[in-house]
């Protein structure tokens, strides 16, 4: 492979395969129709799914820029049954407290149409969990390393996640239990991280519904400039 020595510190040369502009539209035309196939999936059947797929999803999150390159986050991926439930008695505990006092009603009466309720049987039924944390500041040798745009990071990660997930042909739902430092605790994160999204995954129960939503057009997201 090519090398060049840019201000002390090497870099290797970088080369795609070149597409022409038919190639481009066609195949960006075809992943956004794959992707426009993703929907979030609230149910999910307990059929076991290789550990393998799980681990291939994670490390293509893992391929996600970041801030100078620190990569500020920790994927754990549980399908032990005894955490998981401990993870769905904490996470019912706040949500019980969000929808009966914590969220205001414009904001129930805007999750009235998906069907969300305080209940989570899918932390319990999803064959695998994953949990992102993003590492607020890494440690390497009981020292502190600067991350930098760790929210910016994390996200872009939790992206590429959830459209490998989709890739592999299974389902997800992007669970944000609030608060949810309980995760922290059980799955004894060490300080400089912090939970950032709850991710049930698996195939989606043989007979699955969604709710009837539609996607922006394009006029309604684009400003051409
Ligand atoms: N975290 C709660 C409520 C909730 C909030 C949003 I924004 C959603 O899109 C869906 C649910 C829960 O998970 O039920």
């Amino acid at each position: 492979m090519d090398k060049k020595l840019i201000e002390g510190f090497e870099h290797v040369r970088y080369e795609r395969p070149q597409l022409s502009p038919e190639e481009m539209i066609e195949r960006s035309e075809q992943f956004y129709q794959d992707m426009d196939q993703r929907r979030t999936v609230r149910e999910f059947d307990t059929r076991p799914v290789p550990p393998e797929v799980l681990e291939n999803i994670i490390l293509t999150a893992s391929t996600a820029p970041s801030g100078a390159h620190k990569q500020p986050w920790t994927f754990c991926l549980i399908s032990d049954l005894s955490i998981k439930k401990k993870i769905r008695n904490a996470a019912e505990e706040e949500e019980k407290t969000s929808y009966s006092s914590r969220m205001p009603d414009n904001w129930k009466a805007d999750l009235k149409p998906l069907g969300t309720t305080w209940e989570k049987p899918f932390l319990e039924e999803a064959p695998y969990l994953i949990v992102v944390f993003k590492q607020s500041y890494g440690m390497e040798n009981g020292e502190k390393i600067q991350h930098y745009y760790v929210n910016e990071s994390v996200g872009i990660a939790c992206g590429f996640l959830i459209a490998a997930i989709h890739q592999a042909g299974l389902a997800a739902v992007t669970h944000t239990p609030s608060p949810m430092n309980f995760l922290s605790e059980i799955l004894e994160r060490p300080f400089n991280e912090k939970p950032y999204l709850l991710i049930p995954v698996g195939y989606p129960k043989a007979e699955t519904y969604v709710p009837d939503i539609h996607r922006k057009s394009l006029e309604e997201v684009i400003k051409k400039f």
